[in-house]
């Protein structure tokens, strides 16, 4: 599993190491966290998206601490498909679950709706003053007149989301950490990409760089190794990814 923490809190030399966490990401070798995957009351709506052949390719549970000050608690509006390099985006889905109520003072979910029906954008580091948390990539450029909406979910809530949806969520302006559980489900029949030559290959780099330093790996890495490694079967049959 891979432990990601927030920018501000990890370099404050006032706050214990535990406080930074943001993420746990990489669950799916866990069996009790893997059981959010598995659950028929999940599945059951993952597979009008994604038929029958059901793939867990991202397990995130997530720990939005509360702000430090610098605002590094948001996570910029993205699409979630510039992380993902396997096709078609309609054969992917994902599930995000509040662990407990969550509103825009603990920083909930804002999506734009209807950016679904667009296309993948360029993503960046946003350029913030407090800074950034590694991979919190961002679309380089949204028209920010478009309508949003703040989802206000109770404990058990959950969404189910397109992978080119815009979102992102606010600021935790509480004393509490903001937690939720998600899993980006594939249809197993989807065809990975070679994402070279694409906007996504700035974030094949890096991820790149993260899995060679974390596993000593000195060869070339794709996205595609990457992801390969990370999926996990739901249900059916393991057809391609
Ligand atoms: O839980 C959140 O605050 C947003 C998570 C998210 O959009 C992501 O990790 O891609």
């Amino acid at each position: 599993m891979m432990i990601m923490r927030d920018v501000a809190i990890a370099k404050s030399e006032f706050l214990p190491d535990q406080k930074a966490v943001t993420k746990v990401q990489d669950y799916q070798e866990d069996e009790e966290l893997f059981r959010y995957c598995r659950l028929p009351q999940i599945v059951k709506y993952v597979e009008c998206f994604t038929g029958p052949n059901i793939m867990a390719m991202h397990t995130m549970l997530i720990n939005k601490p509360p702000d430090a000050g610098k605002k590094t608690s948001r996570h910029p509006m993205h699409q979630d498909l510039h992380y993902f390099p396997f096709r078609p985006a309609d054969k992917i889905v994902c599930a995000w679950t509040a662990m407990e109520r969550i509103d825009r003072s603990n920083g909930c979910l804002v999506v734009l709706p209807g950016t679904h029906e667009s296309s993948l954008k360029q993503h960046d580091y946003p350029e913030w003053e407090g800074g950034v948390n590694a991979l919190y990539h961002g679309v380089r450029d949204y028209d920010p007149s478009l309508p949003r909406v703040h989802l206000v979910m109770e404990k058990g809530d959950t969404v189910f989301f397109h992978p080119l949806l815009i979102h992102g969520s606010g600021m935790n302006r509480t004393p509490g950490f903001r937690k939720a559980i998600s899993c980006h489900y594939a249809s197993s029949d989807c065809e990975y990409i070679d994402v070279k030559g694409t906007s996504q290959e700035n974030i094949e780099k890096e991820v790149a760089q993260i899995a060679r330093r974390r596993h000593g790996v000195e060869s070339e890495v794709s996205l595609k190794d990457i992801w390969q490694f990370r999926a996990k079967l739901v249900q059916g049959v393991r057809t391609n990814l």
